[in-house]
């Protein structure tokens, strides 16, 4: 490694002091190389990122992904430097998508001085797949804490589910830092409460009250009373008046970790830009480089020498190697032991952890799974998915979830006997109750994966608008989370437009890696599931039907496997060979099959393509893509009671689309489903203009 070693800068030098002060100039010195990013906060915050990983924290550097490490989570993702510099200087190692340990570092000098340039492992922002290390990827504010609170979540569910008596295999804590900026945005409130509530006391906030932000001083816009606050929501609220004190800053974590049956709030007054003579506490220190002549002149206030960079001292890696180094070595040694005799007691619990390490399903996971006879009154998306949702709870011990307060609605309830609501005392609970909370359900079910267990969380389809930058960071992310997402389109009827999606299958289909599932009748549902119990690195999106689909005749049709594929032919032409393709998703299924029936009364040589996934049918090979829609097939109609936005790419210019252009209205759904012209009538209308046999 290419480091300018040079020796103690002074004799006796305080070796804390020094690891804080190189957390500052490399955090100093990357910004000013990039000539962008942020480092007043770095500056500000070191003492206390210093004194969480090398005095508290319980991580193995040599293992980041150590199932029982502390969690540490920078929700002010912005100040990105103190977790590069943090991860650099404790020497931790990389680890693949494959949990294997690469044998390097996860963040070498030389990636902090190629800070946020292009395959650079210190980049803007922290991202947790990109960089091992990072928990979670953090800079739209306020995610980070929110997502903490899925982890301490899991963290609960892990204890009730697997400790035994003389065993504590899960018995983490999670450190969360966050800024102005966080304690502003409405999902901190959100998981605020919602982490009193349950009494998450695993929980540890730390608030960096520096008054700053980007427009200045927060007195220009935040002037209420945090402490009273979060006293408000049940938190246990402690301050420390000075960033700089480390022991104050170790008593705080002390008490928080002795602190019982709720989580805990530090304030701690900091100073941003804290050492830079004409920057510190002023909004110029926060996002753009100090320039070359203040650097020095801030490097001179810390008596670090002026022309150095990117300086490692003599002694600092040695330091953190005998903190956090061996205190990580020693507790991940004791559990890896203590894992062991778990195993010969437990071999079944033991088996699961190992599987959920690796995402890995249980061999029987998919036992039992609902196989639903052809029905043509049907039943709903939901109702299905209620089904196959009871089925893989059962199958799977450590899937998870719960709805924003419309379980009932959303028919997520887990109702077999013993899954049991997640609360305080009832730790075991597999229904969590989100409240009102679609931002931080979001977060919250992405902290469960992140904390390997496979969760989903549920709400109306047209919330999605609530939750979707945490749907983003699940795609950004490459997490398995669930999203199910009922009354999927107008069959919410009269409650009118404000409750009817039109444009969320468009939007939440450009999210990259999301993918999004609208299957067309129960058996699709199933399938749906199936394919979405796969996945390990991306999330699903499911938009379900309120209102019954009729339960297609499989012997007649095309098998609901095709599901697989994310389009398939369901119903075809006699011999195939058609002159034209309906393509629908959901509840449009049966509309296309109904219309497809009287144009071939009509001597016309129709194919349905159900196409329930988008995303899917994306990834298959261009042989299966033209067998489903074969090129030559110009006269296409796709049908979805959604924004007709995007349908052009598979019908193509000479094709057409019966979809929605406006929003929706309040009637009941026969009604809306007349006035939009989602009745097979119509669409054999328009097949028979598309190919000229009016
Ligand atoms: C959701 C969201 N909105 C806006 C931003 C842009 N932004 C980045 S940092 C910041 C100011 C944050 O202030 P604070 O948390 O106090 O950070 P400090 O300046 O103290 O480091 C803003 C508005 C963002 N990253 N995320
Ligand atoms: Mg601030």
């Amino acid at each position: 490694m290419s480091t300018t070693q040079i020796a103690p800068l002074k004799p006796g030098i305080n070796l804390d002091q020094l690891c804080i002060n190189t957390i500052r100039t490399l955090s100093i010195d990357a910004v000013q190389q990039a000539k962008s990013g942020h480092p007043g906060t770095p500056m500000g915050l070191a003492p206390l990122v210093y004194t969480i990983w090398n005095r508290v924290m319980r991580f193995d550097p040599q293992d980041p992904i150590w199932p029982n490490r502390d969690r540490f989570v920078l929700s002010n993702g912005h100040a990105s430097m103190l977790l590069w510099s943090v991860l650099h200087l404790t020497k931790t190692q990389a680890v693949n998508a494959e949990y294997e340990r690469l044998g390097q570092p996860s963040v070498t000098l030389e990636d902090i001085r190629r800070f946020r340039q292009l395959d650079s492992k210190a980049a803007g922002h922290p991202e947790y797949h990109w960089v091992s290390g990072v928990e979670t990827t953090t800079g739209p504010l306020g995610q980070g804490v929110a997502t903490s609170v899925g982890m301490a979540i899991a963290q609960k569910w892990l204890a009730a589910h697997f400790n035994m008596p003389g065993f504590e295999m899960f018995d983490y804590n999670m450190y969360a830092v966050c800024g102005d900026g966080c304690m502003m945005e409405g999902i901190a409130s959100e998981a605020a409460s919602l982490a009193a509530h349950l009494g998450l006391d695993h929980l540890c906030w730390v608030y960096d009250n520096n008054h700053i932000t980007i427009e200045g001083n927060t007195g220009i816009a935040f002037t209420e009373d945090v402490a009273t606050r979060f006293l408000g929501y049940g938190w246990n609220v402690l301050r420390v008046g000075d960033a700089n004190d480390t022991d104050r800053i170790e008593n705080a974590l002390e008490t928080f970790r002795k602190t019982k049956g709720r989580p805990t709030f530090i304030i701690l007054d900091s100073h941003i830009g804290y050492g830079s003579p004409n920057k510190q506490d002023s909004a110029d220190a926060h996002g753009e480089p100090l320039g070359e002549e203040e650097v020095r002149l801030t490097k001179r206030s810390y008596g670090w020498p002026e022309d150095a960079k990117f300086l490692v001292p003599d002694g600092v890696y040695e330091h953190f190697e005998a903190g956090i180094g061996a205190r990580g070595a020693t507790a991940h040694q004791k559990w890896t032991q203590l894992f062991a005799a778990y195993r010969a007691a437990y071999p079944e619990l033991a088996a699961q952890v190992e599987q959920m390490q690796r995402r890995e399903l249980p061999t029987v996971w998919d036992r039992n799974l609902p196989v639903f006879p052809a029905d043509s009154k049907g039943i709903a998306g939901r109702d299905a998915s209620a089904k196959a949702l009871n089925v893989l709870a059962q199958n799977i011990p450590w899937f998870l979830g719960g709805s924003a307060d419309l379980g009932p609605s959303n028919r997520t309830r887990l109702t077999y006997e013993g899954a049991g609501d997640f609360q305080a005392d009832t730790p075991t609970g597999k229904n969590l109750h989100f409240g009102i909370r679609e931002h931080s359900m979001g977060a919250i079910v992405n902290g469960l994966s992140l904390s390997k267990l496979r969760g989903f969380g549920a709400t109306f389809f047209i919330f999605s608008d609530y939750a979707r930058p945490a749907i983003r960071l699940s795609a950004i992310m490459e997490l398995p989370t669930i999203f199910i997402f009922t009354h999927d389109a107008m069959g919410d009827g009269e409650d009118g437009p404000t409750h009817q999606p039109v444009e969320h299958l468009a939007s939440l289909r450009a999210i990259p890696g999301l993918v999004l599932l609208r299957p067309g009748d129960a058996n699709e549902v199933v399938e749906a599931y199936r394919y979405v119990m796969h996945l390990r690195h991306k999330p699903a999106l499911l938009a379900l039907s309120r209102q019954s689909l009729p339960t297609l005749d499989r012997t007649k049709y095309a098998s609901a496997s095709g599901v697989a594929r994310g389009a398939y032919v369901l119903a075809d032409a006699p011999g195939g060979n058609p002159e034209l393709i309906l393509i629908a998703t959901g509840s449009e299924v049966s509309l296309a099959v109904d219309a497809h029936e009287k144009l071939l009364t009509a001597g016309i040589r129709s194919r349905v393509v159900s196409m329930p996934s988008w995303d899917i049918f994306d990834d298959q090979s261009e042989e299966y893509k033209d067998s489903v829609l074969p090129p030559n097939v110009k006269a296409r109609i796709a049908v979805e009671q959604a924004s007709t936005f995007g349908w052009e790419r598979f019908v193509g210019t000479s094709g057409r689309v019966i979809g929605m252009k406006t929003f929706g209205a309040s009637a009941p759904l026969k009604e809306l489903q007349r006035k939009f012209g989602f009745e097979p009538d119509k669409v054999v209308a328009l097949a028979k203009e598309l190919l000229g046999k009016r």
